[in-house]
């Protein structure tokens, strides 16, 4: 609807800019303009003077006049004292609803109160092209309404165990699937099927939009750089330490450099540690500090502070907590100091359609059938921000303004929150507000 608008009035002002002569006013195409005169007006007067023709009669006793030169017959009619309003008769745009079939299921981007406004904040024109984001989790998987949008990536899983593909770190970051067998992944450890995790999080960052398949990310056009650092029994800090620096374009021993560094980095994952590994904070630092990474992270699922939790309690990160579809914290989430924002995590108990809907695959240990499946989890909030901080930095490019910097990103991506009731740091995400202060900024 903005765009619309924007586009218009940019139109109308490039030409009060033009020193027009009377000849080239002529060859003008004619542009609407909405007038309202006051009781007793000199309408006839008023045509003549601003140049205008009559076209058409509209709503609240206001009429449609045609003019070459629109700028000036808006100037010369709002100059006069019989003359209530005069502006252009802009062009407004339907608000984007995508084709894919299962929008409306993905109640977190759309619906009121507990989505994030995502229509009306494409309608203001990113979709996130040009950006990369960089999923740091279990790898990537083939699906029909992602794989157009994977770029590049490797895997940083040192144990062969952990990878079951037979080695340690490689050029392939595929996901074998992270499936345990009971006691697997120590003493009493529970079996569990393949997760997909990788792949749920990074549909919800950039799911092919308007293919009319499945459904959508958040940031469609944006590029997902799958780094593998989860495997069957998790991740290494020393190994995701290493992927986020790989990811942000830095430079680690005995891997090729990242032809596709990213400017924004997921990281839906964490254990608990009463403190951030001084390593973990390091290589945190560098990639914000030296590289322009703006890095998002999961809270933790526990319900306890995400002080004990990391890397939510790690510095410079936005450390994202999960609301549900009634946009209160869910039940899960953790909470506290540390956290910056709240994003849409949902609930799948007791009905799965309260849950994030994004792309899976349907096999319990090796890949099998594409699917989409409703998760729950702030691992499934923290993807919905990275998404809006692409929209975010698009906008900028779109404006041909500087892309932000990582502080500025979380200065504007915090500028309008939606109000939640306590434990959500700033607000719920808000992406219609957040790109229209990237917009907006200087
Ligand atoms: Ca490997
Ligand atoms: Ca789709
Ligand atoms: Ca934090």
């Amino acid at each position: 609807m903005r765009t619309g608008m924007a586009a218009l009035l940019g139109v109308v002002m490039a030409l009060t800019a033009m020193p027009l002569t009377t000849a080239a006013a002529q060859e003008e195409p004619e542009q609407e303009i909405i007038v309202k005169f006051r009781e007793g007006a000199s309408r006839s007067d008023a045509l003549e003077k601003s140049r205008t023709r009559a076209v058409a009669d509209a709503v609240d006793g206001a009429e449609v006049l045609a003019s070459r030169d629109a700028a000036e017959s808006i100037r010369v009619l709002m100059a006069r004292g019989d003359v209530e309003y005069a502006e252009p008769n802009i062009v407004l745009e339907s608000t984007a609803v995508p084709n894919d079939p299962l929008w409306p299921q993905q109640w977190h981007y759309w619906e009121q109160p507990g989505g994030i406004d995502l229509s009306q904040a494409w309608d203001q024109g990113p979709s996130g092209l040009g950006q990369r984001v960089a999923v740091i989790d279990t790898g990537r998987t083939w699906h029909p309404d992602l794989t157009a949008n994977y770029l590049g990536g490797y895997d940083f899983i040192s144990n062969a165990g952990f990878a079951k593909d037979g080695n340690g770190r490689d050029a392939n970051p595929m996901d074998q699937g992270d499936w345990r067998l009971a006691g697997q992944c120590g003493a009493g450890s529970a079996a569990r099927p393949s997760s997909w995790h990788g792949l749920h999080v990074a549909g919800t960052v950039a799911a092919l939009r308007n293919n009319a398949t499945g459904g959508t990310g958040v940031a469609p056009s944006a590029k997902v750089v799958p780094v593998r650092v989860l495997g069957t029994c998790g991740g290494t800090l020393a190994d995701i330490a290493a992927g986020i620096l790989w990811a942000a374009g830095g430079a680690v021993a005995g891997v090729p450099a990242n032809p596709h560094p990213a400017k924004i980095l997921n990281l839906s994952l964490g254990g608990p540690s009463a403190n951030c590994p001084p390593m973990l904070q390091n290589v945190l630092n560098t990639v914000r500090n030296t590289h322009g990474a703006t890095v998002i992270v999961a809270a933790g699922n526990d319900n306890v502070n995400a002080a004990g939790f990391t890397p939510a309690n790690c510095g410079g990160v936005i450390t994202t907590a999960a609301t549900d579809r009634q946009t209160n914290k869910t039940s899960y989430s953790n909470f506290g100091a540390t956290v910056e924002i709240c994003a849409p995590g949902g609930e799948t108990s007791p009905l799965a359609a309260n849950g994030v809907l994004s792309t899976l695959n349907s096999g319990a240990t090796v890949p099998a059938a594409s699917i989409y499946k409703h998760y729950q989890g702030t691992s499934m909030a923290s993807p919905h921000v990275a998404g809006v901080v692409a929209l975010m930095q698009h906008a900028r490019v779109q404006q041909g303004k500087a892309m932000f910097t990582p502080a500025q990103a979380w200065f504007y991506l915090k500028a309008k929150p939606h109000a939640v009731a306590g434990q959500c740091g700033k607000g719920r995400l808000d992406a219609r507000a957040s790109v229209a202060a990237a917009i907006a900024a200087p």
